[in-house]
């Protein structure tokens, strides 16, 4: 039987090969994987953890918080704050930065993460993740301050995320391809169990929300419009659809058999670009979607070239197999 290569001694081979992740970036992803293993742990107890239902409180978004939004981010926060590897961190879960407390040492990167993601699933079982993205701290600031996140997603230095569904699986970039990792309940760790993932150039599989048809601007109509005519249709092949309502589920199908995933911008709410996060969300999985051999962008630029103005800023996102990203692009184009 082939060794299991552990997060652990992945990470460390990895840094041997590359040099892209020195010590404390080890310490920081071993950390996280850790912090998302307790995540599944309470995630998987479901009613009987007394853990599901609403937290009666709003996010940032002003969005209603789960419960589980707030143990996830408390697990999080409580995991990473005393290591040394961090200035400070970023949640979805939380209005400001969180910066990490005098009474322990600071560190170099920023932590970005939405702690659960999807969590409107939390309470029908169905999977929902941990989305992470980690930057370094400008060196010439002095402190940390929001200021120090806004930095395009060509600058993150790591990203990955945990989903919680069948198997618990942690995926993972540092800039040198993508590598998945299975959570060996029995072992109690993660176990390197795919590398140099890619995601095919063409596919007959989208993933959008169609209620919102209606509301869509007219490239993201035109290409789902022609993916609907099938073999009659420009595209002369049939497609199917999916639409986990967690991008988490979606990316990590995208990932391992292809795909196109859009949450374009539409006209229920005209001055918001789109409905997921930039340095959250869309960042993270559009350095993962790259590294894997797809494309992202938010209908006309590369989302990594984005230049965030905002902690919390929305985008809008069109990413997966590449030749449809740069279809639904080239329509926007035409516009
Ligand atoms: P809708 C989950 O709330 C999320 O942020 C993403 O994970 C998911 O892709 C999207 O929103 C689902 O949105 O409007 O279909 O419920």
């Amino acid at each position: 039987m082939s060794q299991k290569v552990s997060l652990t001694r992945y990470l460390v081979e990895q840094q041997r090969v590359d040099g892209l992740i020195p010590a404390q970036l080890r310490l920081l992803l071993e950390v996280v994987a850790r912090a998302c293993k307790h995540i599944s742990q309470s995630v998987n107890k479901g009613a009987l953890g007394d853990i599901l239902g609403a937290a009666q409180t709003e996010n940032v978004q002003g969005e209603l918080q789960k419960r589980l939004d707030i143990i996830a981010n408390e697990v999080l926060i409580e995991a990473n704050e005393w290591g040394g590897h961090l200035a400070a961190m970023a949640s979805e879960e939380m209005d400001s930065i969180y910066v990490v407390p005098n009474r322990y040492p600071q560190g170099e990167y920023l932590l970005l993460f939405d702690p659960l993601d999807g969590s409107s699933n939390i309470d029908v079982n169905v999977s929902i993740g941990t989305i992470f993205s980690v930057l370094k701290k400008p060196d010439n600031s002095a402190g940390v301050s929001e200021q120090d996140f806004l930095q395009a997603g060509a600058r993150q230095v790591a990203a990955g995320y945990c989903v919680y569904g069948p198997q618990t699986t942690l995926v993972l970039t540092v800039g040198d391809g993508v590598a998945m990792f299975t959570l060996d309940r029995e072992q109690g760790s993660f176990v390197l169990t795919q590398e140099h993932v890619r995601v095919p150039a063409d596919t007959k599989e989208f993933a959008i929300n169609m209620s919102n048809m209606r509301h869509w601007d007219e490239p993201v109509r035109r290409y789902i419009d022609e993916c609907l005519a099938g073999q009659e249709g420009p595209r002369g092949k049939d497609f199917n659809m999916r639409w986990v309502a967690s991008m988490v589920a979606d990316v990590h199908r995208i990932l391992t058999r292809g795909g196109i995933f859009l949450y374009p911008w539409d006209k229920r709410e005209p001055n918001k670009p789109g409905k997921l996060r930039l340095m959250y969300e869309a960042n993270p999985m559009s350095w993962l979607i790259e590294q894997a051999g797809g494309a992202a962008t938010n209908g006309r630029e590369r989302i990594l070239d984005l230049q965030p103005t905002k902690l919390h800023e929305r985008v809008s996102v069109v990413l997966g197999s590449k030749n449809e990203v740069e279809r639904v692009t080239s329509y926007y184009a035409a516009l």
